[in-house]
């Protein structure tokens, strides 16, 4: 990772994490709260949050309101996390670890790792919508995000046809309109979401937009090319590498990279952070 982007991830993480630490602490029966937590505060990355703060810096957002900020990049966190303890229920994925811990249904059971989902996107919803210091119409703008990016239009599409719903997936076009949404729908939001609190104007936001559908896009390819071994054979998921093979799956990251960079222009050195993560999302090794 280039030390600016781990200076800026240091500077931004902490405040991110205490606000995602605040959160389910109130609920009840108490151990459902725990329960809660446990998925948010067991080591993610953090990138679709870190995405939003920097997407809102690049769109020149002042820091009048963080609370307001934070609500909504916390909210999109909470959607990846539910999105995983569902992926890891025995009804589709079946995992027993998760970053290296055992997913939630291994340790709490089935049912409690449902609710915990749940609870996890209806939480979320409700962040966006108390969202201190935005306005009304933006507060539904976030709202309306991350309902679309979560829903049938976005990941939960994707992951339909990731579970073959619709048959085997066995071209590109198909593959890559599901990766879309299965994993790009969420980055994408999460540079708009930044734009969205900064008033960014309608050039702006669509130069994010872009610049996140190209980078959610290259950060599936990644995982695909950091997954290859794994997902190999007939039995595994449909992945890039498999399809198009490893060496144009790192050109099409390549391409991609340079798009996403490209629409960032306009926000000259305020868009820093966006080009780092960028760079880190094609080159990461975790
Ligand atoms: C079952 C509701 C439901 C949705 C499933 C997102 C998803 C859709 C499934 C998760 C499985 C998966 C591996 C999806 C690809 C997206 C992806 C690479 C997730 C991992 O993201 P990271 O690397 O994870 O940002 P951390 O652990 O850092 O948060």
């Amino acid at each position: 990772m280039h030390p600016d982007l781990a200076a800026w991830i240091e500077q931004k993480k902490p405040g991110l994490e205490r606000f995602l630490e605040s959160l389910f602490r109130e609920a009840w029966p108490k151990e459902f709260g725990e329960m809660c937590r446990y998925p948010l505060l067991t080591g993610g990355k953090r990138m679709r949050p870190l995405w939003v703060l920097a997407a809102h810096e690049a769109a020149g957002g002042n820091n009048e309101h963080p609370v307001g900020l934070l609500h909504a990049a916390a909210a999109l966190e909470l959607i990846h996390c539910y999105s995983l303890v569902h992926d890891d229920l025995p009804c589709m994925d079946d995992d027993d670890e998760r970053r290296g811990r055992p997913t939630v249904h291994k340790v709490y059971g089935e049912g409690p790792a449902v609710l915990v989902g749940d609870a996890l996107l209806t939480e979320a919803l409700r962040l966006a919508l108390d969202a201190p210091g935005l306005s009304s119409d933006q507060r539904v703008a976030v709202a309306r995000e991350l309902t679309q990016a979560a829903g049938y239009q976005g990941m939960i599409g994707g992951q339909a046809a990731d579970i073959g719903l619709g048959g085997p997936i066995d071209n590109r076009s198909d593959l890559e309109r599901l990766h879309r949404g299965k994993t790009g729908a969420l980055i994408r939001a999460g540079c708009r979401l930044g734009g969205i609190v900064a008033d960014a104007n309608p050039t702006e936001l669509a130069a994010l937009t872009l610049y996140g559908e190209c980078i959610g896009l290259a950060f599936q390819l990644a995982d695909d090319i950091l997954d290859a071994e794994e997902d190999a054979g007939e039995d595994g998921p449909p992945s890039f590498v498999k399809l198009i093979g490893l060496k144009p799956c790192e050109q099409e990251a390549g391409r991609l990279f340079k798009d996403a960079t490209q629409a960032l222009i306009p926000f000259e050195s305020k868009a820093n952070a966006l080009r780092q993560l960028a760079a880190y999302t094609v080159q990461r090794k975790i």
